[in-house]
């Protein structure tokens, strides 16, 4: 039976026509129980591929993962599924492998083989199944790449092995898709003629833009390269000069900072790197004079 998501509203005496209520509880109760592990392992895979990106970042390298967000399915969402595609109950765990879902926004299509690279040599994800939509478009213009996990989540009852869906797609195919996404809740399918003639449009336009893009990767990837570089540098001077204030002399200090400020004026991340490397030196000679002052 497929009940509605109600709340029970108070503690009273039951009456013979709250009964259903306390039963559709249950139900909620019931289903927060299902949900927990597909919930855990939505916020496990999320900080994971987040994680991948802030490595890239940090070691200066172009990042293939843009963004990540994850979510895990309504109930309703769930219950509306499970009476379209004729699954029963008792199959929704086996059948309905978007319970969990998490998605990688790429900058450049190219990234996306590279995410579904990462995915299929990780030793935690199993890839059950993965379905090109990037190259083989939907009738309906949707493009992305769908890839179904199995994915081993450990919880109070022991550790468990759950469906999760990871959809990668570019950001200019995510702004696609989550207009189509509204219409599709707005009209219920049902997308007048018209709106749907302009989505089709909007979706091939989607592909040339992905396509421009894709030829001017390698300059973007390079800039962008570059400013991350050019920010750590800046992060790792600015931390140095704050741990000098409390070790070095205020002559010093200001000589030191006049100089940053020089360099960084010139805007030469070269200079800048062999700055760095100086203050490093400069640090370091203090911290081993303050390990032979405190012996
Ligand atoms: P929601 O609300 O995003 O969760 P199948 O395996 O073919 O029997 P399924 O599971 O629908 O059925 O597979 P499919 O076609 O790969 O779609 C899975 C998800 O991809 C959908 O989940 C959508 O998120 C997304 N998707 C697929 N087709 C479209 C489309 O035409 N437009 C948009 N905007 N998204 C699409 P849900 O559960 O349908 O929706």
């Amino acid at each position: 039976m497929y009940g509605a998501v109600v709340y029970d509203s108070g503690d009273g005496p039951e009456s013979a026509a709250a009964a259903p209520f306390r039963e559709r509880k249950m139900e909620i109760l019931l289903w927060r129980e299902i949900l927990s592990p597909y919930d855990l392992a939505v916020k496990e895979l999320t900080l994971k591929f987040e994680h991948l990106r802030s490595e890239y970042r940090n070691q200066g390298l172009y990042s293939p993962i843009e963004q990540v967000t994850g979510r895990v399915k309504t109930i309703a969402s769930i219950l509306e599924k499970a009476q379209r595609k004729n699954v029963k109950l008792e199959e929704v765990e086996e059948r309905i492998s978007d319970i969990a879902g998490v998605r990688i926004i790429c900058q450049f299509v190219e990234d996306i083989q590279t995410v579904v690279e990462i995915i299929r040599q990780r030793t935690d994800m199993e890839v059950v199944s993965e379905r090109d939509y990037v190259h083989h478009m939907k009738e309906s213009g949707y493009r992305s790449y769908h890839m179904i996990i199995r994915y081993e989540v450990q919880t109070i009852s022991g550790s468990r092995k759950i469906l999760a869906e990871i959809q990668i797609r570019t950001l200019a195919m995510n702004f696609w898709s989550t207009i189509e996404h509204s219409l599709q809740y707005k009209y219920r399918e049902n997308i007048p003629d018209h709106i749907r003639e302009k989505l089709t449009n909007a979706a091939n336009a989607i592909i040339s833009l992905d396509n421009e893009m894709s030829s001017v990767r390698s300059e973007i990837m390079d800039v962008q390269n570059s400013s991350q570089i050019h920010s750590r540098l800046v992060a790792d001077i600015l931390n140095n000069i704050q741990n000098l204030y409390r070790v070095a002399n205020q002559r010093e200090i200001q000589k030191i900072q006049d100089e940053f400020y020089r360099i960084y004026e010139l805007d030469d991340i070269e200079q800048l790197a062999r700055f760095g490397k100086e203050l490093d030196l400069i640090a370091e000679g203090y911290r081993v004079q303050s390990v032979e002052e405190e012996e």
